[in-house]
């Protein structure tokens, strides 16, 4: 059975990350979408800079929950039948010891030079502009994909949302496209499709079946169910 699993910022909400919805979508005042854009950080990189420093310094204090531990559980079982995409930049998935992860809009630990292009893990808060560690260019940016930039692998995805028998959404909104229109392409080439989320979410009205309840809880219980 090929199996697709999307997580958001709900699966890590147990492990003490904050939601986008739960701040109210803001962060220091600023709405996230006008803080995770290429323009917000071409107008003033020090304060995108501040809030991606914030978020790695919680990283750091906070571990995976019941819920990574089960599709970490699943990958194991599931081999390359399953594809694990998710939309959070943490690394909990990896922590919890999931084999393989695509990181649809990029990764906190992680960063990019604009100038070589070169992709290098992230060596700690650098201040505004980072020098790149390859050409030295003060250029090195958080390899995240910001509002109206294209996220990674789209190709892949859609690969394995047309070959799914299964598609399940655990903790997210369904506010943010590509990611929000998934359930409708893989249910379009046959898959069944299941929703875990604490609220009824945006998207819904478009699964076939839709759970309410802490993923902690819901993601064990349908794993167990799947894999025994
Ligand atoms: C693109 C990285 C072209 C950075 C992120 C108008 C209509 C439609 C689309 C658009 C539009 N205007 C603009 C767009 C496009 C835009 C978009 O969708 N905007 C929205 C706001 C309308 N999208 C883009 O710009 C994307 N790029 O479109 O390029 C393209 C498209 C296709 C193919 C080629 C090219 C790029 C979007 C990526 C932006 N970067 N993150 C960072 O993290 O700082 S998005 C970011 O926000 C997250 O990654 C995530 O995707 C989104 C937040 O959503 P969730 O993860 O769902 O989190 P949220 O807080 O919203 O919800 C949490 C849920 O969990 C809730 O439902 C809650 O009930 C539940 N929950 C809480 N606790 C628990 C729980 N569930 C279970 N257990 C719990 N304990």
């Amino acid at each position: 059975m090929k199996v697709v699993v999307l997580t958001g910022a709900g699966i890590s909400a147990e492990s003490g990350v904050p939601t986008f919805r739960d701040a109210d979508g803001l962060w220091e005042g600023h709405r996230v979408e006008d803080v995770a854009t290429p323009e917000a950080y071409e107008a003033a990189p020090s304060v995108v800079q501040a809030f991606y420093d914030a978020r790695r310094a919680a990283l750091s204090a906070v571990d995976p929950n019941p819920a990574h531990d089960a599709l970490a559980r699943l990958g194991e079982v599931l081999g390359d039948d399953l594809l694990l995409v998710t939309q959070n930049i943490d690394d909990l998935h990896e922590r919890a010891g999931s084999p393989s992860v695509l990181h649809m809009h990029g990764e906190l630990l992680a960063a990019w030079c604009t100038a070589c292009g070169r992709r290098v893990r992230w060596a700690g808060a650098l201040g505004d502009q980072p020098p790149c560690p390859g050409c030295a260019a003060p250029a090195l940016r958080p390899d995240v994909v910001w509002f109206g930039e294209v996220p990674y692998e789209m190709d892949r995805i859609v690969d394995a949302l047309v070959e799914a028998d299964l598609f399940v959404s655990v903790g997210t909104s369904g506010a943010v496209y590509p990611a929000a229109g998934f359930v409708q392409q893989a249910r379009a080439y046959g898959a069944r499709t299941l929703e875990l989320n604490l609220q009824p979410s945006e998207g819904s009205r478009w699964f076939h079946e839709s759970r309410q309840g802490p993923a902690g809880l819901l993601v064990p219980e349908w794993v167990a169910s799947l894999v025994g």
